[in-house]
């Protein structure tokens, strides 16, 4: 008799660890662990999301005829750990062996690895990712420059994908260029999918309301889908009502619009909910039969055939040395604003005001805004790297490390992007409206009613000159900073320091 176990994001009915499993002999064990629901603050609807969706899963696979285990947060036996409670599995059922899917976390399976159980325990790889570790080491081993569109590119022709024979459709790989409309005025965002809390959830919001009330973030309201067919439901209403605008307004970002037109599925792609690649067939299936345009499909597959896939490669391919990577020597505290949103600047005020009530914010509100800030302000790695793991429902250190620390930190020298995603504030006031609604003035580039981004973007270009100046996509940025004036550096640098000052002494800035 075996045991299965099976964790908080492995909740697929084609995960390898069931892949043989017996019914009627073999015990699927799954566990809410303090070690897992502790080793961050995770957001407390995070939490919810991962006990709920674990205890209808546990249900589902009970539905099928399975003998599953389940220990409850509150259990009295609850060993608190993986460790502890697959020992006291063991001890419990007397089984003579244990199978178990690879941790997506280095951090998990590395010690994984190190179990002795006193009985045999495999590890098998995580076969729902659509290119493995092995192809994905191929692929970067001998070339120079890693750069996610060539990556993609293959994935395209290797799954068939969008294709016309071994040309993309449409005769392009990417619309990027048609993904970057500013958000217009009037602009009708159809409503976010909401599920309705049921027994299992309310159960579980009322355990995590007790046991984490120091966690950050709104517990309420929740309508995440927490089982397979909500999250099929979810991905529907994305590909009947979003994904045809998907394309155009990808990089906006409106005032009271958390949602925009995103699919909002990555918290269930990355706990097993949905599949990668049923998310894509349905929407290439949406552009074949009309119903969404090829700059919008293509930027949703985009997304998780490149991205997705290409993020976690990176993650194995660099860990462990990647996750202490500081690439910009960067030192800084992170302000408190990213707690609480008490800042002036309303950019960064609403984005963290969403985070807080939704776990959620969408690519360009994590890059530009909240990571673009962190980037600026020279935000040393590990707490910025710490803040995204635990604020938004869809963090797992495979996806988030590689996208703070390589995206939007540069932390890693170049291995992710080319080059910063640094900006100004001219980027945000032309892909959003918060500008409108702030105390500083988007046009002003220096005094104290400047907007902030305006001088610490140039105040970071020359910190760093050093070591970005030699980028040759940075060559052009540093001439132009060249031309500027003796006073305008001036202005540039006592600005800066005058806003770190107050920025370091806990003033609201
Ligand atoms: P959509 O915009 O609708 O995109 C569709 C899908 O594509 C997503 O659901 C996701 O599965 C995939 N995808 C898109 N961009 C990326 C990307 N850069 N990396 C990996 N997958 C991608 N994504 C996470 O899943 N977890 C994280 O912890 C996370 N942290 C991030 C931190 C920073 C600083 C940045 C810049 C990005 C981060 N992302 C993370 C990537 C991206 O922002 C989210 O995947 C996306 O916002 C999720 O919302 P959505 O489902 O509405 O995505
Ligand atoms: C995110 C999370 C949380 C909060 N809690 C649990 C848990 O109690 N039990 C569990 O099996 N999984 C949990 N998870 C998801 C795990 O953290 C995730 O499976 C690993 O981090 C993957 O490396
Ligand atoms: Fe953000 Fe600057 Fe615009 Fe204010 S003016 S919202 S700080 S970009």
């Amino acid at each position: 008799m075996k045991l299965r176990l099976v964790l908080g994001d492995q909740l697929s009915p084609d995960i390898s660890s069931l892949s043989d499993v017996d019914k009627g002999v073999d015990v699927i064990w799954m566990c809410e662990v303090r070690t897992e629901a502790t080793y961050v603050k995770h957001h407390k609807k995070k939490i919810a999301f991962v006990f709920s969706a674990m205890r209808h899963f546990a249900d589902d696979l009970r539905g099928q005829g399975h003998d599953v285990r389940y220990t409850t947060y509150d259990d009295p036996e609850n060993a608190g750990s993986f460790l502890g409670e697959i020992t006291r599995a063991i001890a419990l059922t007397g089984a003579d062996g244990v199978i178990v899917t690879a941790a997506s976390e280095y951090r998990l399976t590395s010690r994984m690895e190190t179990w002795d159980l006193g009985v045999p325990l495999e590890i098998r790889d995580d076969a729902r990712f659509l290119c493995s570790t092995a192809d994905f080491n191929a692929w970067a081993s001998g070339r120079k420059q890693l750069r996610m569109e060539y990556f993609y590119r293959e994935m395209r022709r290797k799954y068939g994908v969008l294709m016309q024979g071994d040309k993309p459709v449409g005769g392009q790989w990417n619309y990027d260029a048609e993904n970057r409309k500013p958000p217009k005025q009037g602009l009708i965002v159809p409503a976010t999918y909401t599920a309705v809390p049921d027994q299992i959830t309310t159960d579980v919001m009322d355990l995590v309301a007790r046991e984490f009330p120091d966690h950050f973030g709104d517990l309420a309201p929740f309508h995440f889908a927490v089982t397979r067919a909500q999250a099929l439901d979810a991905l529907d209403d994305f590909v009947a009502h979003r994904l045809p605008t998907f394309g155009d307004y990808q990089d906006a970002m409106v005032q009271g619009e958390p949602w925009m037109f995103h699919s909002h599925i990555s918290f269930y792609i990355n706990c097993g909910l949905l599949g990668a690649l049923e998310c894509i067939t349905r929407a290439e299936h949406a552009y074949h039969t009309g119903d969404a345009p090829l700059n919008a499909v293509e930027g949703f597959i985009r997304q998780i055939l490149g991205w997705r896939e290409y993020i976690r490669g990176i993650y194995w391919l660099k860990m462990p040395d990647y996750k202490s990577a500081n690439h910009l020597n960067a030192t800084r505290a992170l302000p408190s604003f990213y707690w609480d949103a008490d800042t002036q600047m309303n950019c960064l005020r609403q984005c963290v005001t969403e985070t807080k009530q939704n776990a959620y914010a969408h690519h360009i509100q994590r890059l530009m805004v909240l990571g673009n800030f962190a980037l600026l302000a020279g935000i040393d790695p590990d707490a910025v790297n710490e803040w995204f793991l635990l604020v938004y429902a869809d963090a797992y250190e495979w996806v988030e490390l590689p996208n703070v620390t390589g995206m939007a930190l540069f932390a890693d020298g170049g291995v992710m992007s080319s080059k910063p995603y640094a900006a100004s504030g001219a980027y945000i006031n032309k892909m959003s409206d918060y500008c409108g609604s702030c105390r500083y003035k988007v046009t002003k580039k220096n005094g104290p009613d400047a907007c902030p981004f305006n001088y610490l973007y140039w105040d970071f270009l020359t910190r760093n000159r050093d070591t970005l100046e030699g980028n040759p996509r940075m060559g052009l940025i540093y001439k132009s900073g060249a031309r500027m004036s003796d006073e305008k550096h001036a202005a540039i640098a006592d600005d800066s320091a005058r806003f770190f000052k107050a920025l370091d002494a806990g003033d609201k800035v």
